[in-house]
């Protein structure tokens, strides 16, 4: 009887253990699959590719006309709050990089943008949305993007304003660091509550891709045409993404130690995991972007310490982002499509 008795609990722990080294086993493949994908991908991704649209060095005049000095129109005094589904969305949008755009023109086309790159929509929209966008040298890509951004944001009914981030000088780029920066920039002129970080050169392809922020932190930039429209790892977080303050300010913000390309992307996802969120994305055939093709830059080499860094994510990023930022504000300018902030992030 106490025999049958040992027995049958010695069963029960042995079954219990092994589906605890089942659930383990999973979790593990989980995790070493995720890694060795990334891996697999920011390796064979570092050396760039593609042909170049063009690109300038200097910044040519029309991008930089100042406007004569107004302050934003707001139709916050209206009460109804926007629709959940604007009904001037239509869906898939063409996105062709072919002809040279002219910024007198997108001005032109997009009479309700204001001083700096705002738009207020006519009623109350969920977010006050800052659009970051870490930039240098791609003024040509900056065109397209306001050519195409504009309208596309003003469709969604967002309140928002555009804010380019550009690295003085020509040191090894900071893509992360520059996106810190914008955020603690954005709030010097307004208390936004949402903050979408987008490369310089994608476009989204579907309107209903809505660019506010989400109950847990957004991945836009699903489905892109230089990946053939897949994620290309589950834990992918480039391109275009959104974190609301709260969220931004869980994670500490960004990690601003990632010097040239790659990785800091990886962290950031790695900040949200580590901190209990989890990456929401919308369907991969409504998050579709088109990129500009463009070789890698100089100054923007792949990062050689990217693997190392983003295996201590959890320890570094307590000491390492919003709180220990330090940068040089070189200029701040309103422009009519967007505001431009030249900053001096030193070097590692
Ligand atoms: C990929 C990701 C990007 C980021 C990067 C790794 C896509 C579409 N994007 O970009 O989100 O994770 O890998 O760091 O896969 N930039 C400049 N001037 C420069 C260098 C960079 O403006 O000299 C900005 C610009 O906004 C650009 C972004 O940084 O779009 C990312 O750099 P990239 O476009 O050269 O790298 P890419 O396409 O591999
Ligand atoms: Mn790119």
């Amino acid at each position: 009887m106490i025999a049958g008795r040992f027995v049958e609990i010695g069963l029960r722990v042995f079954v219990f253990l092994f589906a605890l080294h089942l659930f383990c086993a999973v979790l593990f493949y989980f995790e070493v699959s995720n890694q060795v994908q990334r891996f697999v991908f920011s390796y064979a991704t570092q050396n760039g590719s593609q042909e170049e649209l063009s690109t300038t060095t200097t910044i040519p005049p029309d991008l930089l006309l100042p406007n004569e000095g107004s302050t934003w129109i707001s139709s916050r005094n209206n009460t109804e709050p926007c629709p959940e589904k604007p009904s001037s969305l239509v869906g898939p949008v063409t996105v062709k990089f072919v002809k040279s755009v002219k910024l007198e023109e997108v001005q032109a086309e997009n009479p309700n943008v204001q001083l700096g790159g705002h738009y207020s929509p006519p009623c109350v929209a969920k977010d006050h949305v800052a659009l970051i966008v870490p930039f240098r040298h791609r003024e040509e890509h900056l065109r397209q993007l306001l050519h195409y951004l504009h309208p596309f944001l003003q469709k969604q009914q967002i309140d928002y304003t555009i804010y380019i981030v550009n690295q003085f000088g020509e040191k090894t780029f900071n893509r992360a660091k520059l996106m810190n920066v914008g955020y603690v920039e954005a709030l010097k002129d307004f208390p936004y509550d949402c903050f979408i970080f987008s490369d310089v050169d994608l476009v989204p392809m579907d309107d209903r891709n809505l660019y506010h922020c989400y109950s847990q932190p957004r991945h836009f930039a699903v489905a892109m045409d230089k990946f053939g429209f897949r994620l290309p790892y589950s834990g992918y977080f480039g391109g275009v993404s959104g974190l609301s303050k709260v969220q931004f300010l869980k994670i500490n913000g960004f990690p601003n130690n990632y010097w040239g390309w790659g990785g800091e992307d990886d962290d950031i996802y790695n900040r949200i995991t580590l901190n209990g969120m989890k990456v929401s994305r919308p369907d991969s055939n409504i998050g579709r972007y088109r990129m500009i093709q463009h070789h890698r830059d100089a100054k923007n080499e792949a990062n050689p310490k990217r693997f190392t860094q983003i295996s201590k994510t959890r320890w570094t990023m307590m000491t390492d982002g919003l709180n220990s930022l330090k940068y040089q504000l070189v200029k701040k300018d309103v422009y009519p499509l967007y505001t431009n902030i030249t900053v001096d992030i030193e070097t590692p």
